[in-house]
């Protein structure tokens, strides 16, 4: 009688449960101060199946641009490290009149067994200032149990090179939900 006591009192204890963060600070260094990241942060949103993704600039970013003008703020996403390339990468631009977000999917492309997919989004980005925030659905993403990935800036399309980078250079942050 006395054990079945123990074992009740023991499941009775609430589990607690913490969210995965993972983050980067990153240094002054490009202008536009718009263009700057100073942090960035990946949050598992525990228990709605969404990672939300966040980056800080150093000024707040126009809102809306100037037409005709290019501004894109992206996280890279590492989801397997045992393929090579970059699985996913997450994209808020200003596509010279309008903003849009999408995912972009390149797990097919990287393999040489299909296109690379554009899911586009559409409520769920936010700015704040300079902050910008967006939750995304885990199964947009492959639904992975950890990444590694850096955020990105730039002020033109690609090729063109990115204004700024965190981490810096080849740099990864590790990310485990
Ligand atoms: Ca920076
Ligand atoms: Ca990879």
């Amino acid at each position: 009688m006395l054990m079945l006591v123990i074992v009740l009192a023991s499941t009775s204890v609430p589990r607690l449960v913490y969210a995965s963060t993972s983050e980067i600070f990153d240094a002054n260094d490009t202008t536009p101060a718009y263009l700057d990241i100073v942090h960035a942060k990946v949050t598992d949103q525990v228990g709605t199946g969404q990672i939300s993704f966040m980056m800080e600039l150093a000024e707040a970013v126009p809102n809306p641009p100037e037409t005709g003008t290019f501004v894109a703020y992206n996280w890279q996403l590492d989801t397997d490290p045992s393929l090579a390339g970059i699985e996913f990468i997450i994209v808020i631009r200003w596509l010279y009149d309008h903003w849009e977000t999408y995912v972009l999917d390149q797990r097919a492309f990287n393999q040489g067994t299909g296109d690379l997919v554009q899911v586009f989004l559409t409520d769920e980005v936010a700015f704040h200032g300079a902050t910008e925030h967006i939750t995304i659905d885990a199964a947009l993403l492959g639904d992975p149990s950890s990444f590694r990935w850096r955020s990105l800036t730039r002020d033109a399309p690609a090729p063109a090179p990115f204004k700024d980078q965190a981490p810096d250079s080849s740099g990864w942050v590790d990310f485990s939900r």
